[in-house]
């Protein structure tokens, strides 16, 4: 398995997030990254520029993005940018200058700070996900691992939120789509919905959408996720949402996950990008299902068994003491 990482990807590190009303140490740590890494080994990534990210991403939302901290300071703040009003409530579509009216135009939580290094290591780790892509177009490997971080599902066209800016998988799958690989699909079995990959392929009839998450009536991210989003206009059915109670283990998940691996051959699917977040483990500390360490090799093995080339993209997973060790076991069904 070619496993891909930029050390770039580790400078990204906000000190703190707003959680049940107070301040709380930053979940996404870089210790996540360097776990993973130290269990699998990586190799660093290519630079394909700037144009695959901007083939999904809005360029304001890019130019927010590269500028917002540096903009927060000029304005005499301390720490990390974060939002504080949202212009959700059917107000116009102005185009304001001010750094906290753009900040609150381009996120959807504030619960994901913008840091000094955060443009760069969001940059590399796309560029992370594009580079596993190439190892399959070029080299014919029928998978690759691209240990993204800072993780991407739930950063849309325009947003940022739930520790995504730029939407990794997505990238990758606009780029595999643009360059002929398709019909692809993305599968999300992160513990979230994915509703910023959702969002950007919601119309696109091509590039197929599944996701298996805790149900978004008790859970992040909310309004977004639930069973009756199947897509819309030209992408009406390109769309499957499996949402699962609180406390599901193996044999309920390994379900849903036989129907969404129904759902992505049905499509015609000739690339497979996976979003997995290793936040549904038992041990999670901000996630509640129930899979073990060999239950992640099981669903390892159940996804390879669909013999697709599949692009393997990390998205969350917090429980940092055994996230390396889980990944390892989910990627060791992988041979070949
Ligand atoms: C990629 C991903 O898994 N994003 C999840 C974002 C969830 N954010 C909302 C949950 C907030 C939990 N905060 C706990 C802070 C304790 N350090
Ligand atoms: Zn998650």
């Amino acid at each position: 398995m070619r496993c891909f990482f930029d050390t770039r990807q580790l400078d990204h590190a906000p000190d703190r997030e707003l959680h049940n009303g107070d301040w709380m140490a930053y979940s996404e740590k870089p210790s996540r990254a360097r776990d993973i890494a130290g269990q699998v080994g990586c190799q660093p990534g290519k630079d394909f520029g700037i144009a695959p990210i901007m083939a999904v991403h809005d360029e304001d939302y890019i130019a927010f993005l590269q500028t917002a901290w540096t903009e927060w300071r000029s304005n005499g703040r301390a720490g990390d940018a974060v939002p504080y009003v949202f212009p959700v409530v059917h107000r116009r579509d102005l185009t304001l200058d001010r750094i906290d009216a753009k900040l609150g135009r381009f996120s959807y939580d504030a619960g994901t700070p913008i840091a000094e290094q955060t443009w760069d290591a969001a940059y590399w780790s796309a560029q992370t996900a594009l580079t596993g892509l190439d190892a399959i177009r070029q080299e014919g490997a029928a998978h690759a691992f691209a240990l993204c971080r800072p993780p991407g599902h739930h950063a849309g066209r325009d947003y940022l939120g739930g520790y995504c800016y730029l939407n990794n998988a997505a990238i990758a799958a606009m780029q595999a789509h643009n360059q002929g690989m398709g019909p692809v699909a993305v599968l999300d079995v992160d513990y979230h919905h994915g509703n910023g990959t959702q969002d950007i392929f919601y119309e696109n009839a091509e590039i197929f959408f599944a996701s298996i998450h805790a149900d978004p009536s008790m859970d992040y991210p909310f309004y977004w996720g639930h069973a009756d989003e199947t897509g819309a206009g030209a992408g009406t059915g390109a769309t499957l949402n499996l949402p699962l109670p609180r406390g599901t283990g193996w044999p309920v998940y390994q379900a849903a996950l036989e129907t969404a691996g129904q759902a992505v051959r049905a499509h015609g699917s000739k690339l497979l990008i996976l979003s997995f977040g290793a936040d549904t483990f038992e041990g999670d500390p901000i996630s509640h299902f129930k899979l073990t360490r060999e239950d992640f090799t099981r669903m390892g093995e159940t996804i390879a068994s669909w013999q697709l080339p599949t692009l393997i993209v990390m998205e969350g997973g917090y429980a940092v003491d055994d996230l390396g060790r889980n990944v390892a076991a989910f990627l060791s069904a992988f041979r070949a």
